[in-house]
């Protein structure tokens, strides 16, 4: 049958093992790892290359938070002892080519498809396979999906009025163009004042004639200290990587590794607790918020650390007027994603940047030469949207996924995301998430968080060709367990008390929900390891044949 005729019959054309939604760092290693044991795997990326986030986030000054020996795979040794970073934080670019390197080192590209969306992806209950179709029209079958869609992968444009009225150009930092955008001369507006905007604005201040930065809400950042990494540096990295990232996987909470926090913040007396606040100042860097165990838990020891900030702002900003508007002052430090800049507060002491304060003078429209805001025309050239993602479960959203008994896992989800372990979600079989809502994922280092579910899905597999099980799904009491689980620990917390995208609060109409676990990589990896040990608790395998099916049933049955 030719794929044209597959089309018209919606007869899959091809059959997989595994279809894999997204080439970023999850689904390239996945490829790699179920490749390795014999599974026929294809991936689906709707991009042209190979990187997911580091794909498409080009904008200037584009780096991670987390240190590159640390955001970097540690599955073969041979990569991490031979790929040479040259920075602390290593530049977008420099991402992006260690993944395009790796694409080529274990030859993943002859298994993936890019520019290639995955549209819709239907459970068959007969077959006990996926259907799926693509933007090419073609249609697939497998037996498992793998969603390694990415959590901060769907950039999320505001609806201002006016926008379509803009006579110059409009760009996104999660869509930046592959060519490099020349400000030069040009009147430049960033509205966003997150991780993407804090990193391009002193970049983009730098270019462009005239900045104005309009802000919502102001945000904490730490400086990166962003340097050269010497010989010697990376030698020592690799020298104990075996033990450095056993650390980092069991020992710290989110996969990054420090000195893990045996204080808090009161059992220091004051000017010591501010020489620790220096210190981690001075080195920078995100583990700023490892100074004290309890900055996540209680509001008073948070504030001796928001405050620390909030005089180092007052310290670097000339104006004082600026330095109020910069200062955070509605949630607690860390409770958002704290920043990671060079330069970003210092920027607002150039005369040719200045600063909009949108809850005192809100946006009112765009129009045809620039931005209003409070009444007040600003004239603008070219505006940069900073304004994130609709995270952890955006991409997911955009993918027509049906499992049993036709449900959409958007109904299901309709209230907020519900998964066991963040892994899988009840009534949807053999459908796996990476890093999905549930899970440390955005709370940790990501490539760590990635190889642990990739390891655990893989060896999941494996179990189940050993045992002839053909199908796996979370129960429902597991998942409300666990559901019920990650809220209570996140209740426990400071985090539900920002507005923020881990809330989901960034998008108008989304639940607000505590999508991440928190309670920390080392704990998480230890529940899931037991699972599996416990033969895969809380999820129920069915086999091939009738009666096994019938067996299956009567367990979902009993288990809801
Ligand atoms: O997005 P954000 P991001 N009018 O959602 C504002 C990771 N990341 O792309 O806070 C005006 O944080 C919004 O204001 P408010 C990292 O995990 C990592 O910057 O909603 N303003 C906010 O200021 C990060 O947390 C790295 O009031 C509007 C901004 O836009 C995550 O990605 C680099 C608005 C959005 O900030 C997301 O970061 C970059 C509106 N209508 C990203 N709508 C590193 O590794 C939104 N905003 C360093």
């Amino acid at each position: 049958m030719t794929a044209s005729e597959a089309r018209s019959s919606n007869v899959p054309h091809q059959q997989y093992d595994v279809i894999v939604v997204g080439a970023g760092f999850a689904g390239m290693y996945l490829l790699h790892r179920l490749r390795g044991q014999g599974y026929k795997v294809r991936v689906f990326e709707q991009g042209s290359g190979v990187g997911g986030t580091w794909y498409w986030n080009r904008y200037p000054g584009a780096r991670c938070d987390v240190e590159s020996m640390q955001y970097s795979y540690s599955f073969s040794d041979e990569l991490q002892q031979q790929w040479d970073w040259s920075e602390r934080y290593a530049p977008q670019p420099e991402i992006l080519a260690y993944a395009n390197h790796v694409a080529d080192r274990f030859d993943l590209r002859r298994d993936i498809q890019f520019d290639t969306r995955v549209e819709a992806a239907v459970f068959d209950e007969r077959a006990q396979r996926w259907t799926v179709t693509t933007s090419d029209g073609a249609v697939s079958s497998a037996q498992f999906v793998v969603l390694a869609t990415g959590c901060l992968s769907n950039a999320r444009m505001p609806d201002i009025a006016g926008a379509a009225d803009f006579k110059g150009a409009i760009y996104h930092t999660a869509h930046w163009p592959h060519q490099a955008v020349d400000f030069t001369g040009q009147r430049v507006g960033v509205i966003g004042t997150g991780s993407s905007a804090i990193q391009s604005i002193p970049l983009i201040a730098e270019q462009a004639a005239r900045l104005t930065v309009f802000q919502r809400t102001a945000n904490f950042s730490v400086p990166a200290r962003n340097a050269p990494l010497t010989a010697e540096e990376r030698q020592w990295f690799r020298d104990n990587y075996p033990e450095f990232r056993r650390k980092a996987r069991e020992e710290m909470r989110n996969g990054i590794f420090t000195e893990p926090p045996v204080k808090g913040a009161f059992d220091d007396p004051d000017e010591v607790r501010l020489r620790n606040y220096e210190g981690r100042w001075t080195r920078g860097g995100l583990t700023f918020m490892a100074a004290y165990n309890n900055l996540g838990l209680e509001k008073a020891a948070n504030d001796t650390a928001a405050d620390f900030i909030r005089s180092k702002i007052a310290e670097i900003v000339k104006d004082p007027e600026v330095a109020r508007k910069l200062q955070p002052s509605d949630h607690p430090v860390g409770s958002k994603r704290i920043c990671v800049d060079t330069d970003y507060y210092a920027t607002f002491n150039r005369d040719n940047v200045e600063l909009v304060d949108l809850r005192a003078d809100p946006i009112d429209r765009i129009t045809a030469d620039g931005l209003r805001a409070g009444g007040r025309d600003y004239p603008l050239d070219a505006i940069v949207f900073a304004t994130g993602f609709d995270a952890m479960t955006g991409s997911v959203a955009k993918i027509a996924i049906k499992g049993r008994a036709g449900r959409a896992l958007n109904d299901k989800w309709a209230e907020g995301p519900r998964t066991y372990l963040g892994l899988m979600t009840a009534g949807f079989p053999n459908l796996f998430i990476i890093t999905g809502p549930g899970s440390p994922s955005v709370l940790s280092n990501m490539i760590l968080s990635i190889e642990q579910h990739v390891d655990w899905i893989a060896d999941c597999l494996v179990a189940m060709r050993q045992r002839g099980a053909l199908c796996i799904e979370a129960s429902k009491r597991a998942e409300d367990d666990w559901v019920a689980h990650v809220n209570e620990v996140a209740a426990g917390t400071l985090y539900p008390q920002a507005n923020s995208w881990y809330m989901g609060a960034n998008v108008p109409g989304k639940p607000r929900v505590f999508m991440p676990y928190i309670g920390g990589v080392g704990v998480y990896r230890q529940i899931c390891n037991e699972v599996a040990a416990k033969g895969y608790e809380g999820f129920v395998m069915s086999g091939g044949s009738t009666a096994e099916r019938h067996a299956a049933t009567s367990e979902r049955a009993a288990a809801s």
